[in-house]
């Protein structure tokens, strides 16, 4: 599909004049265009078609974006030495002031400032880009935490539900409308072997064991831009700021942070856990996170890079049965091949289990 993307550029308020638009990044939901101005000394953007099958109510979710984004960057200015236009997002209002634009097609967009010369990685290379990460996502928690007002709008229903993930994906295999469950038995099998351990965030939070906080809840490494010297710069992706529990930002790092190979890897003997990176992000999180979480959220970090591994895959193997409905995919089977990839990562957590229980506990002496 392509967009006239010059016609989107004059229904905001930006500065200078369009050069060139082209698809930026690698997400499975929207789509992303950075677009280039003409003059040196403007800056260029991040224009996003925001998907409004997924995200069913996009005025609402803008208005979250806003305040989040509003909020941190009032944060920043009171912080020195902060550079509250490089370490936040900053969106660009429409022509009517609102912090989106409805296309005579239908579609929503959006556009932000885009933070020159950043890093953002698919696959972590080092302990010193893990630990930023982990600092990043760790205190952007903490920033968020004194956000006024009412709670956040739930932009996706249930999104980390973990009962109804499992719920869905049982009655997606009993209906087989693509005929494919014959194709991912080991998958099927994988599932059902740990359906009830994975409840366990879901059982504490009821029986209000841990708290919800104000969480990102798409932690993926990429999500976090880093610097020119690999510091960290900026948290981007906001679409799923809601609350939630620690465990949800904490566990989606760690899926991403920790693996040696793509989220996707075909060749599964690459995909395993990395327990160094592992140790730098966990450091990182924690020097932002230890002064309010508590005990009880603290004992079930490691576990939450299971969970959230394994929610992923469950996500991943939900959706190749069901068709291909979600997630944007570049071949036939590519959502099969995603979640043999998540759970042969699990499979690698849970081999170095204690190990990694060790390193949270060893972080907290
Ligand atoms: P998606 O939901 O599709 O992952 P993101 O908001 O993460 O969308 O954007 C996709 C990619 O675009 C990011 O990984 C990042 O590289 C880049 N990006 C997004 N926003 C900005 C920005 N404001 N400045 C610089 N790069 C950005
Ligand atoms: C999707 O759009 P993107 O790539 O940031 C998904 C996340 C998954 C991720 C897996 C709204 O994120 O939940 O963890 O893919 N986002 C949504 O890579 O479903
Ligand atoms: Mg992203």
């Amino acid at each position: 599909m392509s967009y006239n993307l010059e016609n989107i550029f004059f229904n905001f308020q930006v500065k200078g004049s369009f050069k060139s638009g082209e698809p930026y990044g690698s997400g499975h939901i929207n789509d992303t265009f950075l677009v280039i101005t003409k003059e040196t000394d403007n800056a260029d953007y991040i224009f996003q078609r925001i998907n409004h099958h997924i995200f069913k109510n996009v005025p609402k979710l803008q208005d979250n974006i806003l305040r989040v984004t509003s909020h941190l960057r009032k944060k920043l200015e009171q912080t020195p030495g902060a550079n509250p236009d490089r370490e936040t997002l900053t969106l660009i209002p429409a022509i009517d002031g609102k912090p989106y634009y409805k296309d005579d097609e239908g579609n929503y967009w959006r556009i932000y400032i885009f933070i020159n010369n950043n890093h953002s990685y698919d696959l972590v290379e080092t302990p010193a880009q893990a630990y930023e990460g982990g600092k990043a996502f760790g205190r952007f928690q903490y920033l968020l935490s004194d956000l006024e007002g009412e709670p956040l709008f739930e932009t996706i229903l249930n999104f980390h539900n973990m009962d109804m993930r499992l719920e869905t994906f049982f009655q997606t295999v009993k209906k087989d409308p693509k005929k494919r469950v014959a194709l991912a038995g080991p998958e099927i099998k994988f599932v059902e072997e740990r359906a009830d351990e994975m409840t366990k965030i879901l059982r504490l939070g009821e029986a209000g064991k841990i708290p919800q906080r104000i969480t990102h809840n798409d932690t993926k490494f990429n999500n976090v831009l880093l610097d020119e010297n690999d510091k960290r710069l900026c948290v981007i992706d906001l679409d799923t700021v809601m609350p939630g529990y620690v465990h949800y930002d904490f566990g989606d790092s760690i899926r991403t942070t920790t693996n040696t190979a793509n989220e996707d890897e075909k060749d599964l003997s690459k995909v395993e856990m990395d327990i160094h990176l592992f140790e730098a992000y966990s450091k990182g999180f924690l020097e932002e996170t230890k002064s309010f979480l508590t005990p009880v959220e603290i004992d079930n970090l490691a576990f939450s890079g299971k969970m959230m591994t394994f929610i992923i895959g469950l996500r991943f193997i939900t959706d190749y049965i069901d068709g291909d409905n979600y997630f944007k995919i570049h071949h036939e089977h590519h959502n099969l091949q995603r979640a043999k990839a998540q759970f042969k990562l699990v499979a690698s957590m849970e081999r170095q289990f204690s190990q990694m229980q060790q390193v949270i506990e060893n972080i907290m002496k």
